[in-house]
């Protein structure tokens, strides 16, 4: 099971109108200061969050409770002028989850009125996060002939592939920075992960490695993810024919 918290900025557009407009740079402090917050208290409580947008948060918050929340929110509002919603859902891949939030907060399911939380929680349920880290294989040595541009422009192209590739597998993906993509997973994940490598290979002529950690919250399922990817870097470079996919078990 699946815990996702959508948090959404409350009535940003019509807010970001009264700025004028030579409020780019504001907008963007804004938002790197709200990830920085809200990362830091998820994180704190073995959450984690993905940026969406950048006005909008995935938090996989398994293990976190209403209480947690309500604890977080009182934070955030001390914190920010603007107000945040928070929508809580639940399911057995990621992107159930992802509608059970959506749905929480289009119907109005409210689990805290005060502090505008919305949804559905459940604790009870077995809590398990499967993480998939990808990341490029050498991507360094494609710097000495590709501009940096071309290689941002490359890493997007990798992310759209990736993005409507594990969206049918009922997944969700994310751009974490560098050459580095976060794929929370659902049921057959390796057979997944080895079907994509392939596309990705012959559509791009990219290698990727991809690390895969399970654990009871989001964040000790991304540090096993990243020790399994490290790990193969550590085969590769021990002089040992890598493998494409490592699970630690
Ligand atoms: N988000 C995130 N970014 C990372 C991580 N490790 C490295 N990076 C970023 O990824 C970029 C590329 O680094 P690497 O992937 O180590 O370089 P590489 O040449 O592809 O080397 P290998 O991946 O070992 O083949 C770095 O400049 C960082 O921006 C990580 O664990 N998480
Ligand atoms: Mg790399």
């Amino acid at each position: 099971m699946i815990q996702i918290t959508i948090i959404k900025i409350a009535g940003y557009g019509p807010w970001t109108l009264t700025l004028g407009s030579d409020r780019e740079h504001e907008i963007q402090m804004l938002q790197a200061s709200l990830y920085l917050q809200i990362q830091k208290l998820f994180s704190y409580k073995n959450g984690l969050a993905f940026s969406n947008r950048s006005d909008e948060f995935f938090v996989i918050t398994n293990g976190i409770t209403l209480e947690d929340h309500i604890e977080i929110q009182k934070k955030l509002e001390s914190s920010f002028d603007l107000k945040l919603s928070m929508s809580i859902g639940y399911g057995d891949s990621p992107f159930e989850a992802n509608l059970s939030a959506y749905d929480g907060k289009k119907s109005e399911i409210k689990l805290n009125e005060e502090h505008n939380i919305f949804g559905f929680i459940d604790g009870k349920l077995e809590s398990k996060v499967t993480i998939m880290h990808f990341d490029v294989d050498n991507l360094t040595s494609r710097r000495k002939t590709i501009s940096p541009y071309e290689i941002s422009s490359l890493m997007f192209k990798l992310y759209a592939s990736m993005s409507e590739y594990f969206l049918a597998k009922k997944s969700l993906s994310f751009f974490m920075g560098g050459d580095n993509f976060m794929v929370v997973a659902n049921l057959n994940y390796k057979q997944s992960a080895e079907e994509f490598i392939e596309i990705i290979k012959n559509e791009f002529g990219i290698d990727l490695n991809c690390g895969i950690g399970t654990g009871k919250t989001a964040r000790s399922a991304a540090k096993f993810a990243t020790r399994s990817l490290d790990t193969i870097r550590e085969i590769r470079d021990s002089g040992k024919e890598k493998p494409e996919i490592y699970e630690i078990v």
